[in-house]
């Protein structure tokens, strides 16, 4: 009798042992997000607005001198930036509310360098208050973006300066409602001589959540999502939202710009991708910009290398002079959406029927919350997962007819980490009755979409490689307009011809040149500046320098220009200058001189590159009528 109860116990010990497992919910795995970063995440798209001096003064990094009087927008209307960015499809805005030239969008009593220092509404405006009342009327985000790099504050430099600049973002994040993204600048002083300041993140963190305890901290290396290593807009295509940040900072202490392009597997925090890019060359508006606002093509081309692989999207979109967006960016932003909408219009596996290798039994609500079908619903919610221990399970979709198309969007549901580690599309070949690989790819994450050449079948099969149990939310197909990205080059017209230019130094012209892929540039020692003659005499207004389309690498930061009748008399007409954001944005560097020169000869000295190395390249160099 002892022995039978002790059995039967025992039984009902295994039993309610058994049930538990199954009614275990799915163990998540590795680092996860917060309740903040997975709705973050679902914003996906929003709009980032560089407005300043800057935008006056047609350069891309102010120096801090520029008299407040240079911010005069005519006509400045925030309500139509919001409502822009609403009809874009966009969820929110981030503002430059302080760029590295210190001039605050908002009275601050922490600065003399303002809107209430400017003519525009005679001081009395604030771009921060009109804009977050917008925002809310069109029912959008508001993020602020402030530049902890300040070369106006005098205190830039000192400890005071960590207690002013804690003091600022106080200020701000406490009188304009709710912040759902803090972005924080990397850069910190390059380039420039003397100030340079050790920042005091944690406390910057800190009064952060103390007044939004909700926001997302952008920065390189997060908290709460991460540079992702480019300003061209393209996040790695293996992009894990898991990153070590343990011994890193932002900027210059922050991990190599190819990690956090693709992010850490197993890395030990949460901090998911964020792309940020323009819609033109640069970053503030400048009328020399408005015939090369991006094209709609290029802007698909974006989306699918952020959204489409495990990024939010900050597309930059400068106001103008007038404080309004220009109408060929918002005819553009209206363009991308529809291509978007077009694009993935019609889902070609809603009413696909399913097979996957194995489905966990879930009870732990009245219907099975683990179910292949879920993948096809609409709610993010809702997953499709196989037994605990499958690691490389399979989902086989019969779309019933022959369809065809050439996209395939996936989602994991990211409340649970990041599993996938890899995947394998394959589609059924009726007639030679075989599965053919479609693609081979890596992670997914919260989103990735696939491109490929259209294929027509009724059958496609996905193969997973993971980490742990696959959680996955969503899987549609899609046969998209195909759009080719080639982009209309625009010549500068008021461009002088270069036919009798004579490079005088360096003096071997041919041992200068590489040749990489199709890029062709000069890469010359850091002793030796580059001397041309122009064959004449030319009366210009300014010159361009064109780096390497790569960032990091050994392109001019710090130069001195000169000019010269004969080329012994050397009459030096930039000193110490820096080509703005060159080591994250290389892109052509025009230069106006502050009077128009005439001369036969010029020479570029180099003082530093964005590398700090010992050669710098040069893939152009021009002057201006
Ligand atoms: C960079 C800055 O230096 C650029 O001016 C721009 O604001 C970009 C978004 O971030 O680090």
């Amino acid at each position: 009798m002892k022995t039978n109860l002790k059995v039967i116990l025992l039984l009902f010990f295994v039993v309610s042992l058994f049930s538990l497992a199954q009614n275990n919910p799915i163990k998540p795995y590795g680092a996860l997000p917060t309740k903040d970063q997975v709705e973050w995440q679902q914003l996906e798209y929003y709009m980032f607005i560089h407005f300043g001096p800057n935008t006056f003064t047609n350069v891309e990094w102010g120096n801090g001198k520029e008299n407040p009087k240079v911010f005069n927008p005519s006509d400045l209307d925030c309500r139509q930036w919001a409502a822009t960015a609403k009809a874009a499809g966009m969820k929110g805005i981030i503002i430059t509310a302080k760029h590295h030239d210190g001039f605050c969008l908002w009275p601050s009593k922490y600065s003399t360098h303002t809107v209430r220092e400017s003519p525009w509404k005679d001081g009395k405006g604030d771009v921060l208050r009109e804009l977050s009342d917008a925002c809310r009327e069109y029912d959008l985000k508001f993020g602020v973006y402030l530049s902890p790099w300040d070369q106006n504050h005098p205190a830039y430099g000192t400890p005071q300066y960590n207690e002013i600049f804690s003091n600022t973002l106080d200020e701000v994040l406490s009188s304009y409602g709710e912040v759902f993204e803090q972005w924080f600048d990397g850069a910190n002083g390059e380039g420039h001589e003397g100030k340079k300041q050790v920042y005091d993140w944690d406390m910057f963190h800190k009064t952060v959540y103390r007044n939004q305890p909700h926001a997302v901290i952008f920065s390189d290396i997060g908290p709460g999502c991460r540079w992702m290593g480019n300003e061209r807009g393209v996040a790695g295509k293996t992009n894990w939202s898991t990153l070590n940040i343990t011994g890193f900072g932002p900027g210059r202490d922050a991990p190599a710009s190819e990690i956090l392009n693709t992010g850490q597997q197993g890395g030990e925090a949460w901090v998911p991708a964020e792309t940020d890019v323009s819609i033109r060359p640069g970053w503030f508006y400048s009328p020399d910009t408005d015939d090369k606002v991006k094209s709609v093509e290029k802007l698909m081309d974006i989306y699918y290398t952020s959204v489409g692989r495990n990024s939010n999207l900050l597309l930059n979109v400068p106001p103008d002079r007038r404080g309004r967006i220009h109408a060929t960016d918002s005819v553009r932003l209206m363009e991308f959406r529809r291509a978007r909408e077009e694009a993935f219009a019609d889902n070609l596996a809603i009413k696909a029927s399913l097979k996957v290798s194995s489905t966990r039994k879930d009870t732990t609500t009245t219907w099975n919350k683990s179910e292949a079908y879920n993948i096809l619903d609409d709610s993010y919610n809702t997953y499709w997962t196989p037994n605990e221990n499958e690691l490389n399970p399979s989902i086989e979709i019969d779309l019933k007819k022959i369809q065809t198309f050439n996209r395939l969007l996936l989602q994991e549901y990211i409340p649970l980490g990041q599993r996938v580690k890899s995947f394998t599309v394959k589609y059924w070949d009726a007639k030679k009755k075989t599965w053919v690989n479609l693609a081979e790819e890596t992670t997914i994450g919260y989103k990735r979409i696939l491109r490929f050449p259209s294929v027509a079948t009724q059958k496609l099969k996905i193969e997973f490689n993971t980490l742990a149990c696959p959680v996955i939310s969503t899987v549609a197909v899609y046969d998209a307009p195909e759009l080719s990205v080639a982009e209309k080059v625009v010549d500068d017209k008021d461009r002088i011809d270069v036919k009798n230019w004579k490079l005088l130094s360096p003096q071997s012209l041919e041992s200068s040149i590489v040749n990489e892929n199709d890029n062709r540039y000069l890469k010359i020692d850091k002793a030796t500046s580059l001397i041309v003659d122009l064959g004449k005499a030319f009366k210009f207004s300014g010159f361009s320098y064109t780096p390497v389309a790569k960032e990091q690498s050994s392109n001019i930061l710090k130069y001195n220009f000169y000019i010269s009748p004969d080329g012994t008399k050397w009459i030096k007409i930039k000193d110490n200058q820096i080509f703005n954001n060159v080591a994250n944005n290389p892109i052509k560097q025009r230069v106006k001189l502050t009077e128009n020169v005439e001369a036969r000869y010029i020479k570029l000295e180099v003082l530093e590159t964005a590398d700090f190395g010992n050669h710098y390249f040069v893939a152009g160099l021009d002057i201006y009528k």
